[in-house]
């Protein structure tokens, strides 16, 4: 019997017949078949998974080597940091809380591969975020210790590869600085773009920062202006009390723990030295004068401590002269003060090149540069010196000051190339450049920011540092200013390695007011066009800078920022030291364009250092570890320029320009005003010389260049034919031995604890340079004599012949 199959168009299901040539297909076919496609699928997606599972495994096994090259890294930056824990200078201090970071980097790492090691063996999808994340940390942390090892001149890590470089897109008829074996600056036309190693993606900024209520939003702008003005001076007394109460004579404040910090010993005041100047603009004048009283009746400046020759100068020597100044030059135990500190540091410079050593001992005059920078000096330090030391040369008519500082100067404007791009590193035996880094952040900074501000103290009549100032500022322009992308926000980059690097210090930021105070006072320049462009920098660089914090949760800037290939930046370091660069260019803008926006950045930002810097306890200021976490973790110190700069910037854009007017005064690198004169050395020397009514004359340094401005001088005052001065010349000779033998005294001195001085040669050199120099102006003296006698005696003949005689004719 056939069993009939139904036809298809009999179903309900109603499909067209099938051609007639397919053969239905048995049910066992249609199994295999389905196990057979499952198969497949199973062994494509364990090959896939395989492949997925090897590379992670062999980015784990690189990440591994990542980290202990970083482990091998931090074990050396640990020595480093043992030796840094002993300084006390800002720049160092900054590096040393860089290494302090590694450690907490390397914790996260740690965390970070151990979840993506879970997350691999159990195929969760999320591993490759978690990858792409870790592998960003650890390039973050790579690039960082390449910067550090090449700032402490060490091998960079050889498994650092870097990107292919891209070329350098900027103006072609600007060459770039090199530094070759011989440290003597070349340029190379094809400065090339470093780019951060490792995979680095784009990241959105951090955060926002909180709008505070502000009591003062609707009052009319001059009363707004005067309750902002009010808040930070009471903000300002509160840490002056906070430091009166807990720290008193030290140099900064604890204000978390009530302790109270020392750069040595029992402390020389620096709080109150750096306090002075804005406790006398803020019209505090009680405190001022407590302040005053301390600084220059108890506090003991003759201890056996280490000290930075830098920071003691900007600090406490500029603090006391601008006291000085401010308070109308009277009282001169500020002056004496000041004199007495710079004398005792006044022993680094005596250096075979001039160049001063970073540190001194105040008691025993013992100076040396330490093991980090190779025993090279810094050029943020050395190259800040030059207004401090004017105005002491003004005000005691003693030119030493000023020639020591103007000689550091020459020194660069040989050194630096015709750009003036200095180096961050300097040997202090023959003033040769000893680095490739050029920075506006930590160990360039102040250098740059002096070349204009030395124009500006001599009332623009030393129009040298014009030039320099005016070839910086445009080098600057052209070399390290960038956009980001796709914000456009105008960055300045670093020159690291022959190289272009995507950093910037928060140090960095106060290159806004540097470049604000040349549109200023440049404005005379024919360049019109150059001084625009000057403005548009500093108003970009300025908004960058305020970007930095209002980009965050605390709405405080970090430390470091970096803008990876160019994009906008991503917070980098992300502590907060109470530094006042950002408020700085902001007050300059604000002097500048008088536009009411920054006014507003300013008091954003005074509220948010109030919110989260102001400890409950003590009322004092601290920094915070972290910018971009709230509640933020305060670092428990009050660091002496927050009363110096920070709160004096900010308290400055509030008041009315004539508190401080900037025809009439410089701010030094400490924000201490110092008051702008037309003199030159040679003015200060003629009038001690009237005053005095005799000759005083001593040999300006005790080194061999110093001797090439004394002889200078000689021959100025010789070629004057000024017939008393050289008269009285003939002392010289005997003044200048004894300079010498003190100069041979103090090499012996310093043999003592530099057993590597090559002393006896140096001696040599000494004594055949002061020879010479002696030996030149007795020539010049007595050729200046001879010619006098000579013109004497025809007078007298003249005399002799009487009148209308032929001669007189
Ligand atoms: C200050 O001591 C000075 O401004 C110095 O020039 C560098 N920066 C610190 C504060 O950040």
């Amino acid at each position: 019997m056939m069993i009939e199959i139904p036809q298809e168009s009999d179903s309900k299901y109603s499909k067209p017949p099938r051609p007639s040539s397919l053969k239905p297909l048995s049910l066992n076919v249609v199994v295999i078949l389905c196990l057979f496609v499952t198969l497949l699928i199973c062994a494509l997606s364990t090959f896939l998974l395989n492949q997925r599972l090897q590379q992670q495994s062999a980015s784990i096994q690189s990440l591994k080597s990542e980290v202990d090259l970083s482990k091998q890294t931090i074990e050396l930056l640990q020595e480093m940091q043992t030796t840094l824990s002993e300084k006390t200078d800002t720049s160092v201090k900054q590096q040393k809380l860089l290494a302090d970071s590694f450690d907490g980097k390397l914790a996260a790492i740690r965390s970070q591969l151990s979840t993506l090691q879970q997350t691999v063996q159990s195929n969760n999808q999320t591993s490759s975020d978690v990858l792409e994340s870790l592998h960003s940390t650890i390039a973050g942390l790579s690039s960082t210790i390449e910067t550090f090892k090449k700032m402490f001149g060490m091998a960079p890590s050889e498994n650092n590869p870097q990107s292919p470089p891209e070329r350098f897109p900027a103006d072609p008829s600007v060459g770039h600085v090199q530094y070759g074996p011989g440290g003597v600056p070349s340029y190379d036309p094809s400065f090339q773009e470093k780019q951060p190693s490792g995979a680095v993606p784009y990241r959105p900024p951090a955060g926002q920062a909180e709008e505070i209520p502000d009591t003062t939003k609707d009052l009319p702008e001059t009363q707004r202006a005067a309750a902002r003005a009010d808040s930070v001076k009471s903000e300002l007394l509160s840490c002056w009390n906070a430091y009166k109460k807990y720290a008193w004579g030290h140099d900064e404040l604890c204000p978390n723990s009530m302790r109270h910090k020392d750069w040595g010993g029992k402390g020389i005041g620096l709080t109150a030295s750096d306090a002075l100047s804005t406790l006398y603009l803020m019209g505090l004048h009680d405190e001022f004068n407590e302040a005053l009283k301390l600084v220059t009746e108890y506090i003991d400046y003759d201890q056996d401590i280490r000290v930075s020759a830098f920071e003691t100068t900007i600090r406490v020597v500029g603090g006391l002269l601008s006291a000085f100044e401010l308070s109308g030059e009277s009282n001169a135990a500020l002056l004496d003060t000041a004199v007495y500190v710079m004398n005792k540091l006044l022993v680094a410079y005596n250096t075979s090149s001039g160049i001063p050593h970073q540190t001194v001992n105040l008691k025993t005059h013992e100076h040396w540069n330490p093991d980090w920078s190779s025993g090279a000096s810094i050029l943020s330090e050395f190259g800040s010196v030059q207004l401090e030391l004017r105005t002491l040369s003004y005000h005691t008519k003693d030119p030493i000051y000023d020639m020591k500082g103007a000689h550091l100067t020459k020194i660069l404007e040989a050194k630096c190339g015709p750009d003036m791009m200095c180096p961050t590193m300097f040997d202090v035996a023959n003033g040769e450049p000893r680095s490739d880094h050029i920075t506006l952040g930590a160990l360039g900074d102040s250098y740059f920011e002096y070349l204009l501000k030395q124009y500006l103290l001599t009332d623009k009549s030393e129009t040298r540092y014009r030039t320099s100032a005016a070839k910086v500022l445009d080098s600057i322009r052209v070399r390290l200013f960038r956009h980001s992308t796709p914000s456009r926000q105008g960055f300045i980059g670093e020159y690291l390695d022959g190289a272009f690097d995507y950093k910037m210090d928060h140090l960095a930021c106060f290159a806004g007011g540097m470049y604000a105070l040349a549109a200023m006072h440049l404005g005379d320049d024919d360049d019109a066009g150059k001084v625009q462009s000057f403005r548009v920098v500093a108003e970009e660089i300025t908004e960058t800078c305020y970007q930095m914090y209002d980009q965050q949760v605390t709405g405080l800037g970090p430390e470091i920022v970096d803008f990876p290939n160019g994009q906008d930046f991503r917070t980098g370091e992300a502590y907060y030291l109470l530094r006042p660069e950002t408020v700085e260019s902001i007050f300059y803008m604000w002097r500048l364009t008088k536009n009411q926006k920054y006014r507003n950045y300013q008091w954003k930002i005074f509220q948010h250092i109030k919110k989260h810097c102001k400890s409950a306890e003590t009322g004092g200021y601290s920094g915070i570890s972290m910018v971009n976490i709230v509640p933020a973790e305060q670092d428990d110190l009050m660091q002496s320029f927050f009363l110096a700069e920070t709160l004096k910037y900010i308290y400055l854009t509030f008041v009315d320009d004539s508190v401080l007017d900037l025809h009439e005064w410089v701010l030094n690198t400490e924000a201490h005003p110092l008051k702008i004169r037309k003199r030159d050395p040679l003015d200060v020397w003629r009038d001690w010389e009237q005053s005095s009514g005799s000759v005083r004359w001593r040999p300006p340094t005790l080194d061999g260049v110093g001797l090439v401005e004394t002889e200078r001088m000689m021959q100025e005052r010789l070629a004057s034919g000024d017939a008393r001065v050289v008269a009285d010349v003939d002392p010289l000779g005997s003044d200048m031995k004894s300079q010498g033998d003190e100069y041979q005294e103090q090499e012996d001195n310093r043999a003592q604890f530099d057993p590597n001085e090559n002393v006896y040669s140096k001696k040599a050199v000494r004594h055949d340079s002061v020879r010479k120099v002696k030996q030149k102006i007795r020539d010049k003296v007595s050729a200046i004599m001879i010619s006098h006698r000579l013109a004497a005696n025809n007078a007298d003949s003249v005399g002799n012949e009487g009148p209308g005689s032929a001669a007189a004719g």
